[in-house]
């Protein structure tokens, strides 16, 4: 297998509206980076994944971008963009630009032209269409609810916007846009970053004529098998990477909701024609997702596994892997699959990290997960900020789809807030995330939970995290070695082992806080292995006396190495 660097790092998500406010606006910004990057080096991460930073009107917090070569004002400024980037270099941290191209703001200067008249030359930079007997040209619903279609009486025609009105999407079988978009790619790269997370890249060719959908719970058409993975999604890839991406080393990841692994092997292809990897959504809908988010429902063990396994085994050695729980669209993994219970919260958040880290891929840290930050305690809707949680809950109880409790029970726990509390730094006012207001409440176990008191505590999960990324920098198995499931039926365990060059390396996590005792693979049977990490105090020994069983505590994990 080849060897990359991407391959062996580690990336960090920071979300900079909650990350980090320098000027007591209650916004994070730059300069609140800028002034956390020790942190980060401390963690020991190699990239950073920026969310959007580009000007915006902030419909959907940066992803509905006006101007790409500007900073947004609350942000900070260019100047202050360069200081971060060059200060991130110094420090030997790479940056991860959001790249946002499915989609611009309907106030991107593009689409301001585009819908003063059908003869604008920008006009085919996006994608309009006359109305159907007075309605809209098709049956598709946006992702943040009602139509995916928007009346512009200017030119009596609709254009299309999978997301928000005030996103509409670009048109790509236009050359003119795939230029000013690389364009505009080459510019980031020539400042010297470090590469591209592309947002729904994989939605960016859509089938001609453009079919109805299959009609979803909303009432609406799904516009998902006509526009994911759509018919000319990899020749613009490949063109993308002939005219920028080839030209730069760059770490590169595609967001891609629906991808199978069959469609992952053409965009993360270890022949390096289009993308380095994909971030791919099966683990994260196995509890309604694409289909139907808006739920209360548990993940299955097994499925999980069955899920993370194919992947695993699927691309070895064909593409690469990401790894990820957590992103600023999920609700807080260690409430989905962990306990958020302060009795369980350290060791389940742990297990979880071990789980992940242990696998082969890139892995990805989202803000705050090194922490064991968990969900928010919702108890009113002027609580929530987002655009989804909050069109969603408006659209489904007023239809009479979902009742209002069971809707503000479902945002509660499935909602992207969850994600985007403001980084809990210290157990001073708003945890130390502002000296104002914060945008959007800081969740109050910020007591309990923050990162000052971690970096100062061994046995904290920062700590944990810490040594995670340190162990994948020392130990090629980690990243290289092989992938192979063990007891695939059991809802309580998630055991696996991985394998290179002779020497194995035996991964067992309990997802319950029950006492499951474990039968030691019999070809590891008797062997002294080294434990490289443990969320309890098991050590060495711990593996060489269990001869052929072993008892899992309450979440317990470990990674134990047979040389
Ligand atoms: O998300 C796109 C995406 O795949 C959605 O399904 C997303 O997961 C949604 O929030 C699920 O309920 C990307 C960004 O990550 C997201 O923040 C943006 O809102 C969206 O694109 C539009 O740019
Ligand atoms: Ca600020």
């Amino acid at each position: 297998m080849d060897r990359n660097w991407w391959k062996e790092s580690v990336v960090y998500q920071i979300y900079p509206r909650s990350f980090c406010d320098s000027n007591g606006d209650g916004i994070g910004d730059l300069n609140g980076i800028t002034g956390k990057l020790d942190y980060l080096k401390e963690l020991g991460i190699d990239v950073i994944w920026l969310s959007p930073v580009y000007q915006s009107p902030n419909d959907d917090n940066g992803y509905d971008i006006s101007d790409y070569r500007k900073i947004m004002a609350e942000f900070g400024t260019m100047e202050d963009y360069d200081r971060m980037l060059s200060r991130a270099h110094e420090l030997g941290i790479k940056i991860m630009m959001d790249l946002v191209v499915n989609h611009t703001s309907d106030e991107h200067p593009w689409f301001v032209e585009s819908r003063k008249s059908e003869d604008n030359e920008y006009r085919d930079y996006y994608i309009w269409r006359d109305g159907k007997e007075g309605k809209e040209p098709n049956n598709w619903g946006s992702c943040f609810g009602g139509s995916a279609w928007k009346y512009d009486e200017k030119t009596d025609q609709y254009y299309l916007h999978l997301f928000s009105e005030k996103q509409p999407d670009l048109n790509w079988e236009n050359p003119k846009v795939r230029e000013s978009v690389f364009d505009m790619m080459t510019w980031w790269c020539e400042k010297g970053i470090d590469g591209f997370r592309m947002d729904v890249i994989s939605l960016i060719s859509k089938t001609p004529g453009l079919p109805d959908g299959a009609l979803g719970k909303s009432g609406y058409g799904e516009f998902a098998s006509s526009c994911a993975n759509g018919p000319r999604v990899h020749e613009y890839l490949q063109e993308m990477n002939r005219e920028v991406l080839s030209k730069y080393d760059l770490i590169t990841v595609g967001e891609c909701s629906g991808v199978t692994v069959e469609e992952a092997m053409k965009y993360a292809s270890s022949s390096g024609k289009e993308l380095n990897m994909v971030f791919q959504f099966e683990h994260m809908d196995l509890d309604g997702g694409e289909s139907f988010k808006w739920n209360h429902e548990k993940i299955l063990l097994t499925e999980l596994k069955k899920i993370m396994s194919k992947w695993q085994t699927g691309l070895a050695g064909k593409a690469w892997n990401s790894l990820y729980w957590c992103n600023h669209d999920q609700p807080r993994m260690l409430s989905r699959m962990g306990n958020d219970d302060p009795k369980y919260r350290e060791v389940s958040a742990k297990m979880l990290a071990t789980c992940l880290h242990m696998m082969q891929g890139t892995p990805y840290v989202y803000q705050g997960e090194e922490l064991g930050m968990t969900n928010y305690p919702f108890t009113s809707l002027d609580e929530f900020r987002d655009i989804e949680s909050i069109h969603a809950y408006r659209e489904l109880t007023e239809k009479g789809i979902v009742s209002p409790e069971d809707m503000f029970d479902y945002i509660s726990y499935k909602g992207r807030d969850n994600a985007r509390t403001p980084m809990q730094w210290d157990d001073g006012p708003q945890a130390g995330f502002t000296t104002g207001t914060p945008w959007i409440p800081v969740n109050p176990n910020y007591k309990e939970i923050y990162a000052k008191e971690q970096m100062e505590r061994e046995t904290s999960v920062f700590h944990y995290y810490k040594k995670l990324i340190r162990l994948r920098k020392e130990h090629e198995i980690i990243v290289y070695g092989d992938y192979k499931l063990l007891m695939p039926d059991s809802e309580e365990l998630y055991v696996y082992l991985r394998s290179y060059q002779g020497e194995k390396l035996l991964v067992m996590c309990n997802y319950t806080a029950r006492e499951i005792a474990f039968r030691i693979p019999e070809e590891l049977q008797g062997r002294t292995g080294e434990v490289l990490i443990s969320n309890y105090d098991r050590d060495r020994t711990g593996m060489e006396d269990a001869g052929q069983e072993t008892l899992l505590r309450s979440y317990e994990a470990a990674a134990v190495l047979y040389q």
